[in-house]
């Protein structure tokens, strides 16, 4: 190699470090030690941090972004190494969430012969093909003179439009060969602006249909959040006095404390919301993809009555538009582009205040449903059980979380619990999985958010089903001083498939609860000793009354620390929606019944 030749591996890296990506999470292998030796030479500028697995360290960056907007990357080995990834790009893919993936293969002078960890049997050095539903493209460069190119239109692939992950995979040698003078600079190949507006002639067109609107209703997903336009959102609401409900992805976009805000539209969403979004006459749904669980399984009268309910439908993305419900508008634009073009043609219409005044019957009527559902859902707020209700846990946990706190939710009946439940304040105060819904994400992601927020509480409220599957985590927070809090959610169960069984096949139930084998009692490892062991604050808490003193000091004493929580298992909660598995039947609404128009 000539003198001022960079490598491959120094190519991706110098890469990452012009575009300020300050960490890399991965876990070392034969196949990309070429790679951390490039990240060794840069540790002054790029940051690596070591997990315990892989499937961690993709959680860890997507979580990252989640909390601080910027895309950062992750590095495995070859064959196994990177084979315990696709969970995390797919959970990434699905929530729209980008990171890069650089993964290992193996060299290049050995593709097709079998060599040690090559998936090999249809292609060379496949795991192209293992990751191609996961992610949003997948780049192999397999000379060292390819990476600069690859490396490039991956990161630029990864950010623009929607976003999402991308993977890097590149061969054993390649990190190690000559690869370029000079790396690519990001400014020449990224200054790509994806704020696209809507057609001027829809937005009109959108103005008219909620300014003669009856019962208007905004939706909004997580686009608006990772869009940035949640102020833009408070803006219009409050102009058109228009309430806003949001899908589980969009918690947070708008302050679930503000007037306006109706809650979550969902199977397990409170009547105000559904009820509100069931009969609304126009309904602005922004950035938001109706999946089967914020739409009732897209069982009309139930979350949404789509027609006769006139849909406007804004998204990045063309492909979401008109997948689940027909759209009187379909509008393709950036979300924060299109809430400006509607507030700048509300501008210009002198009379539009004359329309916002006859708002008021329509709020005054979601007032009275918003009232009938506390009043149903009062009593679980102060029962006093042991083990203790979850509707009593969710709410002590959101009573101990200063503002400034972010909560990360793993997979299971405690996360419908939590964004049934807890009023977050802010876009990042509630963050959980949607898309793919991967157990392990709320455990792992808590150190990402920590990582993109020093200063802040970072509490993940997690199963114990998922906890045990990625303990591993305990030893990443004491190597890397991570004042993280989990709270396991401990009901000795897979608890929230155990409830499908109870639901849905008259309790045949079977692999969804832990228990002794002489015994027969509930069990479980005893987590707090686990933390203790390996060098972490732990607790138990069995009273309602003390989870919220418990949570409150984990998060003062700025350490790393457990609270293993015995949670009931033998309640889900409720809402005005339902969930239907095809074949086995749908459930019942908690509150309310369907809407007939
Ligand atoms: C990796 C993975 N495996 C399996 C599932 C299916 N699944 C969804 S929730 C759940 C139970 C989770 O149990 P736990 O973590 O204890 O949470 P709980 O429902 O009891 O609150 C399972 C097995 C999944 N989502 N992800
Ligand atoms: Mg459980």
């Amino acid at each position: 190699m000539s003198k001022n030749m960079l490598d491959g591996g120094q190519v991706i890296v110098d890469y990452l470090v012009r575009e300020n990506v300050p960490y890399v999470f991965g876990l070392c292998g034969h196949g990309n030690i070429g790679f951390i030796d490039a990240l060794y030479e840069r540790s002054n500028d790029i940051k690596t941090i070591s997990v315990h697995h892989e499937t961690v360290a993709g959680f860890m960056a997507d979580v990252y972004y989640r909390v601080s907007g910027r895309p950062t990357a992750t590095f495995t080995s070859c064959g196994p190494g990177s084979a315990n990834l696709p969970i995390a790009l797919a959970n990434s893919y699905l929530d729209s969430v980008p990171f890069l993936a650089v993964s290992g293969n193996v060299p290049t002078s050995q593709f097709n012969r079998g060599a040690f960890q090559e998936l090999y049997r249809h292609y060379q050095a496949d795991f192209p093909a293992t990751v191609r539903s996961c992610c949003k493209r997948v780049f192999q460069p397999t000379r060292g003179d390819m990476v600069p190119l690859a490396i490039r239109q991956a990161w630029k692939t990864m950010v623009t439009g929607r976003p999402g992950p991308v993977v890097l995979d590149v061969p054993f040698d390649i990190f190690k060969e000559a690869a370029a003078e000079e790396t690519p600079k990001p400014q020449e190949w990224n200054a790509i602006s994806c704020r696209c507006g809507a057609d001027p002639e829809g937005v009109k067109q959108a103005l008219d249909m909620l300014l003669a609107a009856e019962r208007p209703v905004i939706l909004v997903g997580q686009g608006v959040k990772y869009g940035g336009a949640t102020a833009e959102l408070l803006r219009l609401a409050e102009r058109l006095r228009i309430p806003v409900a949001w899908s589980a992805s969009g918690t947070g976009a708008i302050d679930s404390h503000h007037p306006l805000a109706l809650g979550l539209v969902a199977r397990n969403g409170p009547y105000q919301a559904n009820h509100a979004a069931r009969t609304a006459d126009v309904l602005l749904a922004l950035g938001v993809r109706f999946d089967d669980r914020t739409s009732s399984s897209w069982l009309p009268g139930y979350s949404f009555t789509i027609p006769p309910t006139r849909l406007i439908h804004v998204d990045i993305d063309p492909d979401e538009i008109a997948r689940n419900y027909p759209v009187a508008l379909g509008l393709m634009a950036d979300v924060r582009t299109f809430l400006r073009q509607l507030m700048a043609e509300l501008d210009a219409r002198a009379s539009a205040s004359d329309d916002i005044a006859r708002r008021a019957k329509w709020l005054d009527t979601i007032e009275s449903y918003r009232r009938q559902w506390n009043e149903f859902v009062a009593p679980g707020r102060s029962n006093d059980s042991t083990p203790i209700h979850p509707q009593r846990a969710a709410h002590e946990i959101d009573k101990a979380l200063p503002e400034d706190a972010i909560l990360v939710s793993d997979i299971g009946v405690h996360h419908n619990w939590l964004i049934q439940f807890c009023n977050p304040r802010r876009p990042d105060s509630l963050i959980g999985s949607m898309g793919f819904g991967p157990m392990g994400f709320g455990v792992a992601g808590v150190m990402g958010a920590q990582f993109a927020a020093p200063e802040r509480p970072c509490v993940s409220v997690c199963g114990d089903g998922a906890f045990f599957m990625h303990a591993s985590v305990l030893g990443t927070a004491v190597e890397y001083n991570l004042p993280v809090v989990w709270v396991v959610w401990n009901n000795f169960a897979y608890a929230s498939i155990r409830g499908l069984q109870r639901g849905y096949l008259n309790g045949r139930e079977l692999a969804t609860d832990f228990r002794h084998p002489e015994t027969g009692a509930p069990y479980n490892p005893d987590f707090a000793a686990m933390a203790r062991a390996a060098g972490i604050d732990g607790v138990n808490v069995d009273r309602a009354g003390d989870l919220s003193d418990a949570l409150r000091a984990a998060i003062a004493a700025r350490r790393p620390s457990l609270i293993n929580a015995n949670i009931g298992a033998d309640s889900n909660p409720g809402g005005a929606g339902v969930w239907e598995l095809p074949g086995l039947g749908r459930s019942q609404p908690a509150f309310g019944g369907r809407y007939q128009p």
